[in-house]
């Protein structure tokens, strides 16, 4: 029966700040990026970083005379080390990424406000070879947004303007350089949502999830930015701006050539504008989180809930007892649940009847409690509380970086085996006697999994002191021997960037390698597009 699923009650103590509030704070810590290499200990070993290659161009004085020339003096941040007057601390947010950990030492960062000033700045590059890496909001978690030694930042802000929307087919069309939290919000005032949600939307812009694929927490229901982005305009490196910018969800004249830019990471050209197709918001929406006993019966759930809510389900999300306990230690969020469990999953269902869905949620929820396969539930009773649900998934990056510097593998494995890796890899640190569960003063915090199980995406994270090569040499490359050899993908969603650059050939065969290479020799032949990632 529906009451052995404890709803939250209006009298219950409130989970803590509202959802917005914890959204905020995420997207406030990611506004101000305080970033400072001495928090990594001096004798940290962040990560190998390729040498710069000669062939580039060393920037100076009279490059950036150019650059002042054909752009608005405001668009540009350069240090005096090239002849501009700009504190270098102001380069540090575009230097370094969010996890603190990739770090780059460009003395130039552009911030152009038109698709023709980006060719303009890439036409100048590609003569002078002077190397570029583009840059969204700058959340990206593989290394790929910063630059690795003194590459230009070619930042995409100041293109944030809505191009058009049609509200009868819901299709957007905006600058690269939008928002992804504003497109939602101008989106959802008609009646629409964004195709895809993820953590990082106060601050990642829409170009950037283009040109990671990014997928996030809607992919289950909407699928990937493949199917959902409908044209693009793109800027190569020698300045040609290819215009691709359809809004027809049906084109079959030739090479789809948007394709090629999406996931291509910055790697192939910059992404100035996009079309996207957004969906109907749903009108009735119902979220549910479960403690569950163990990862067999997060399975078993997910089975029965694709069995009885299968044409509403819209997101199955699960993370386990150690993500929990940082998210209620640095979250203004309480537990939904009466007790802990070494699992919880959030089960989410979309549709537009809402009589039809809480019958579908209710009677799923009724069936998992009959059965043994959870043993808790709260049922969102209104959007806050679906908020704070969403929240407390949320906000487990946020959490987890709270604790310490933070080890990040993003998998697809086949969901029997997907939280296998998990206690195999705390396993391989207790005996290097790198980390004892639950006990304090290990160079080794935590190791946790969660993820998007219903999309086999698995996020290993091992919280440590600091980076160093002890603990790297625990992970890589086993993790990706271990995903390899399970036919996984060693990138499933935040891309290759340069943290996965040396490991591709765990996922793509050589010819496939071969063959990316040369599409990236035809795109950007003299490699200035932010070098030294993806191939
Ligand atoms: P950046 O980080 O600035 O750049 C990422 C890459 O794209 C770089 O290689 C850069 O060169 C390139 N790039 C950026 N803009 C352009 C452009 N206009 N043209 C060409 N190349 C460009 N990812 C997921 O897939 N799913 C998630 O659920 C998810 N959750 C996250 C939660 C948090 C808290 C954080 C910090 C990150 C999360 N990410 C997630 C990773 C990240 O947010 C995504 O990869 C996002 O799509 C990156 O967008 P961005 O604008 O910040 O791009
Ligand atoms: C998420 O799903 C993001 O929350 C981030 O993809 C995952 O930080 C991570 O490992
Ligand atoms: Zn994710």
């Amino acid at each position: 029966m529906l009451s052995a699923v404890r709803a939250f009650a209006i009298s219950r103590p409130a989970l803590g700040a509202t959802a917005t509030a914890a959204v905020a704070a995420v997207a406030s810590r990611l506004a101000a990026k305080p970033r400072t290499l001495a928090a990594f200990g001096k004798d940290s070993r962040l990560y190998h970083k390729p040498a710069r290659s000669s062939t580039f161009k060393k920037l100076g004085k009279d490059d950036v005379r150019h650059f002042e020339r054909i752009l608005p003096a405001e668009t540009i941040l350069a240090t005096p080390a090239v002849g501009g007057s700009a504190d270098p601390i102001e380069l540090e947010g575009f230097n370094a990424d969010w996890l603190n950990k990739y770090r780059g030492s460009s003395q130039l960062v552009l911030r152009p406000k038109t698709t023709k000033e980006v060719s303009d700045i890439l036409k100048y590059c590609n003569d002078q070879g002077i190397a570029v890496v583009p840059q969204g909001g700058n959340t990206g978690l593989v290394g790929g947004s910063v630059p690795v030694h003194d590459e230009v930042v070619l930042s995409l802000r100041n293109m944030n303007k809505i191009r058009s929307y049609d509200e009868l087919s819901g299709i957007l069309v905006c600058d690269a350089g939008c928002v992804l939290e504003e497109l939602g919000n101008y989106v959802g005032e008609r009646d629409h949502i964004m195709p895809l949600d993820l953590g990082a939307k106060g601050s990642c812009h829409i170009g950037g999830n283009v040109a990671t694929n990014a997928g996030g927490i809607r992919f289950l229901r909407y699928g990937t930015l493949h199917g959902s982005v409908l044209g693009l305009e793109v800027v190569l490196p020698d300045g040609t701006i290819l215009d691709n910018m359809s809004t027809l969800r049906k084109d079959n004249t030739g090479y789809d050539l948007k394709q090629l830019f999406i996931g291509s990471e910055g790697s192939l050209g910059v992404i100035t504008g996009v079309s996207i197709a957004t969906p109907r918001k749903p009108s009735s929406v119902n979220v549910a989180v479960l403690g569950v006993p163990s990862y067999e019966n997060v399975q078993q759930a997910f089975k029965l809930a694709r069995r009885r809510c299968g044409e509403i389900l819209s997101a199955y999300e699960f993370w386990d007892a150690n993500c929990m306990g940082a998210v209620l230690k640095h979250q203004e969020l309480k537990n939904p649940l009466s007790s802990d469990y070494p699992f919880y999953v959030l089960i989410e269902t979309s549709g537009s009847n809402k009589d039809h869905d809480d019958e579908k949620m209710g009677a799923l929820l009724e069936e998992l409690m009959e059965q043994g396969i959870v043993e808790d539930g709260a049922l969102a009773q209104d959007d806050s509380q679906i908020s704070r649900m969403w929240a407390m998934r949320e906000g487990i990056p946020e959490s987890l970086g709270k604790t310490g510097p933070t080890y990040k593998y993003d998998v697809s494995i086949p969901i029997p085996v997907l939280y296998d890796i998990v206690g195999d890899i705390a396993g391989r640190l207790e005996t290097a006697k790198l980390y004892t569960p639950g006990e304090p003063g290990n160079p080794v915090r935590l190791v946790c999994g969660y993820g998007h199980i219903g999309d086999g995406n698995l996020h290993l994270n091992v919280v440590a002191e600091k980076f160093e090569d002890r603990i790297t040499n625990i992970f890589e490359p086993y993790v990706y021997e271990w995903v390899s050899s399970h036919r996984g993908s060693i990138s499933a969603e935040h891309g290759v960037g340069l943290m996965k650059r040396d490991y591709l050939g765990y996922s793509k065969s050589p010819e496939m390698i071969s063959y990316m290479k040369r599409i990236k020799d035809l795109f950007d032949p003299k490699g200035i597009l932010n070098p030294y990632k993806v191939v």
